[in-house]
């Protein structure tokens, strides 16, 4: 991302003076999809990928914003109560909300932002819009008093509450915490987290996008985390002595005696869930002997699970993940949320172009689509450039 070009574009949009810049990236995961709001682990790392801002307090109430790359222009007071039309704008001012929430003095300010995370393939920008201003907030206003676990979750509020999406915390949280080089173990009950170095040696991390873009996504992706708290409410009628928080304090016995009081809808997404939890400790351990193969297969795990149980896929990612494992690439799934967006593969070096060759043939010849294929790069996580 240019520094040249996000600052270019201020000075000509504004007053001609300069501000604060700020970055904030996108994320991958390696495994563990929708575990987050079930309290359970994921294992994310922030991508080289992200969104930079410029902004400068400008001494009025109002925030003007412009957004680059779509060049469009938002404009709302600090106090407004009334959300902005514009999807991109709800999103900076959730943020705008959310931090005073937290205690932050936000003034009005002038601001444009620009991104490279390619959008809908599930490296979450939203994450990282959002995080780049909660992180420039309180550094302009707020002497960075907001913790960053505070940012992470003025993110999460800011779906919630503005934008409609009952996400978890994976995608704030890899954005703000990421480091060059690191993938991330996070408790997301406990919210402690290591860091693994990302060094699989012989083997690539690489997207592929399948181009697909569900429009009804954020109504499926809350209609999974309702069916999850729909078994997690039978679970605690069954056993009210367990003081039982999220789907992960339950075990797979547990889960079988409440078979005949949920939907067998609801029961295919919770078994989902906790196989999930499994593979993602699985892999843990597999990361620490190296056995990449072990990771792999958890990966084609995670994939069917996501496919047949918790139905997030679609036949396009379905068809990546199939060529993937005609391929003998170790390691496939869709990563993400799902409803279309991107494969990630865990490839052996010496495969890697004659895979990325196959998939790209085969996808343009069944859907007459140019594929799109992103090496994984682990960046760092949200920071001040200047
Ligand atoms: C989306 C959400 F934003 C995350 O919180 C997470 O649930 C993910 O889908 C699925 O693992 O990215």
């Amino acid at each position: 991302m240019d520094i040249e070009f996000v600052r270019s574009r201020f000075i000509k949009h504004f007053d001609g003076k300069t501000g604060n810049i700020y970055h904030s990236p996108g994320r991958i995961n390696l495994i563990g999809e929708h575990t987050d709001y079930n309290g359970g682990f994921v294992f994310p790392g922030a991508v080289d990928k992200g969104i930079m801002c410029e902004i400068r307090p400008n001494g009025t109430g109002k925030v003007l914003a412009y957004a680059i790359d779509l060049k469009d222009k938002v404009e709302f007071g600090v106090d407004d109560e009334t959300v902005p039309r514009t999807s991109w704008a709800r999103y900076l001012y959730g943020i705008v909300q959310e931090m005073k929430k937290r205690g932050v003095d936000v003034k009005g300010f002038n601001t444009a932002f620009a991104g490279d995370v390619p959008l809908g393939t599930g490296m979450s920008s939203s994450a990282a819009l959002e995080s780049c201003y909660a992180y420039a907030i309180n550094d302009l206003f707020g002497d960075n008093k907001v913790s960053k676990w505070d940012i992470v979750l003025a993110g999460q509020a800011t779906e919630h509450n503005y934008c409609g999406v009952k996400c978890g915390i994976m995608d704030q949280f890899a954005s703000v915490f990421g480091k060059a080089g690191k993938l991330m173990c996070l408790d997301c009950r406990s919210h402690e987290f290591e860091y693994f170095p990302f060094e699989m040696k012989g083997y690539k991390l690489v997207l592929l996008d399948s181009g697909v873009k569900h429009e009804l996504a954020s109504s499926a992706y809350n209609d999974r985390r309702k069916s999850c708290e729909n078994v997690l409410e039978a679970l605690k009628q069954r056993y009210p002595e367990k003081n039982m928080e999220t789907l992960r304090d339950a075990d797979w016995d547990m889960l079988v005696s409440v078979k005949d009081i949920v939907s067998e809808e609801d029961m295919r997404r919770a078994v989902f869930v906790l196989g999930e939890k499994d593979r993602v400790q699985a892999v843990c351990k597999a990361l620490t002997e190296n056995d990449f193969e072990t990771v792999g297969k958890k990966m084609y795990e995670t994939h069917r699970g996501l496919s047949e149980d918790y139905e997030v896929s679609c036949e396009e990612l379905d068809y990546l993940n199939s060529i993937a494992n005609d391929n003998g690439v170790t390691g496939s799934r869709i990563m993400g949320g799902g409803f279309g967006g991107c494969t990630i593969n865990l490839v052996k070096e010496e495969i890697y172009d004659s895979f990325i060759a196959d998939a790209k043939d085969k996808y343009m010849n069944r859907y007459g689509k140019q594929l799109k294929v992103y090496d994984v790069v682990i960046g760092d996580g949200s920071r001040k450039i200047c």
